[in-house]
């Protein structure tokens, strides 16, 4: 059509993803800005909140999963966001004419490759491997409206675990009048393929670890709720919906895995559970975030609030003002009983809250005096308008000012 020639006239006839060369076609829909985001690594940045989720998710996986010593979960982090649109869609059983196909809402790298539109995309890969029990974590990429909940680059974290007769049923009583599968009929609880005892234990198994992490996450009070969902690669399939500051929000869906998916990735003797969870939604329900496009931002006073914090730490956003930073390095000698502290302190009394943020960015020891100076960066801000560079100077003078005269420092 003529809005996807106009699409693609800015794009070059071989697009450069993480290393590799796609030949563009009349399906790519990919635009500069999505490229932009392509190998970002937010969720493997250190300090960064959505690093912060995955970490506490794997521990706690890794706390309630233990055998023989070894964690049972594998965690995958750094899958690449190109796969095939085998991978996508038909390795997990979506049918040809299903709507997530459509290129308004996937971005095509072209007619054989695209961006994950969830980690789903590498669950046959990895139980082919020969894996029984792993996590992803990783970019997924939709196309859709960008507003406060809404972007077209979001995370995901993706849950699988198979089980063998022998280990579903090992708490059973009577194990071996219990067994995975049976030709049967396919009903709302249970496919053809499982016996009902199959299905009620992977169902059970799969909730309890999905609200024992919820737990873990945001305390054992919390209220939640099953919803019945569909998916083409999960039968049956809920939703999990979370009771968070006065709202039921979904965290993830999840369902048995479709036993045709398990038998075509090689592991036909076993039956499993999967989940796949949005990052964003639970860091933005943890920390109180607003607005999901704070996750893209480079702006300090975001991830400042972040930054040298343990991912178990208990942390509380505090909301950033959408006007534009202005930062003002400061440098003076320092008398022998300084410390940088006194500084911060003075700072916050002079200025208020129009300084969002102090850094010692230089310390610098004379060779021949020995005496000592400090550089510091001060990034001004204020909450409700745009500071012009007249108010910055003169805050930042009257800084100046006190710190000679209190703290008996030397303007350089
Ligand atoms: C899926 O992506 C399935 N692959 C999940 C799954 C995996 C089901 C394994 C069964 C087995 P869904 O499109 O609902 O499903 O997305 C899953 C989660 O990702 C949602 O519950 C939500 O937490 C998050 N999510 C979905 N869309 C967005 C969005 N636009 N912005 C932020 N988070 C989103
Ligand atoms: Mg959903």
């Amino acid at each position: 059509s003529c809005l996807q020639s106009q699409r693609t006239k800015n794009l070059p006839n071989v697009l450069d993803i993480l290393g590799k060369s796609y030949p563009s076609d009349q399906l790519t829909n990919i635009t500069p800005a999505i490229l932009s985001k392509v190998g970002r690594d937010l969720h493997n940045t250190q300090g960064h909140p959505l690093h912060f989720i995955f970490k506490r998710i794997e521990s706690f996986f890794h706390r309630s999963y233990v055998k023989r010593g070894n964690p049972v979960f594998s965690v995958y982090s750094n899958l690449s966001p190109v796969v095939t649109h085998e991978q996508n869609f038909d390795s997990l059983l979506v049918p040809q004419n299903h709507v997530s196909r459509s290129p308004s809402d996937t971005y095509y790298i072209n007619s054989t490759h695209m961006l994950r539109a969830h980690t789903s995309a590498h669950q046959r890969d990895l139980i082919r491997s020969g894996l029984d029990a792993f996590l992803v974590v990783g970019d997924v990429y939709r196309r859709d409206t960008i507003n406060s909940t809404h972007y077209p680059v979001f995370h995901q974290m993706e849950g699988v675990r198979l089980y063998s007769d022998f280990q579903l049923f090992s708490n059973v009583s009577d194990p071996s009048s219990c067994s995975l599968f049976e030709s049967g009929k396919r009903d709302d609880s249970k496919q053809e393929q499982h016996s009902l005892e199959t299905s009620k234990l992977l169902e059970y198994d799969l909730k309890s670890c999905l609200e024992g992490l919820m737990r873990a996450l945001f305390g054992q009070n919390l209220e939640m709720r099953w919803v019945d969902a569909y998916f083409p690669f999960t039968h049956p399939s809920w939703e999990l919906e979370i009771f968070h500051q006065g709202e039921w929000v979904e965290m993830l869906g999840c369902g048995v895995m479709e036993q045709r998916l398990v038998d075509s990735a090689g592991a036909s003797s076993k039956a499993g559970w999967a989940f796949g969870l949005g990052l964003e939604r639970l860091a933005m329900k943890l920390f109180s975030i607003p607005d999901i496009r704070l996750f893209w931002s480079t702006d300090s006073g975001f991830l400042h609030q972040f930054r040298d914090k343990h991912f178990e730490d208990e942390i509380s956003y505090k909301a950033v003002s959408k006007y534009p930073q202005c930062t003002n390095d400061i440098s003076f000698w320092i008398p022998d009983d300084y410390t940088s502290n006194d500084f911060y302190d003075l700072v916050r009394s002079v200025s208020g809250d129009l300084v969002e943020q102090v850094d010692l960015i230089d310390e610098f020891r004379h060779p021949k005096t020995g005496r000592v100076s400090h550089c510091y960066r001060l990034v001004y801000r204020h909450m409700e308008k745009t500071l012009t560079q007249e108010e910055v100077n003169m805050v930042h003078r009257e800084i100046e000012v006190s710190a000679s005269k209190q703290l008996g420092v030397e303007i350089r």
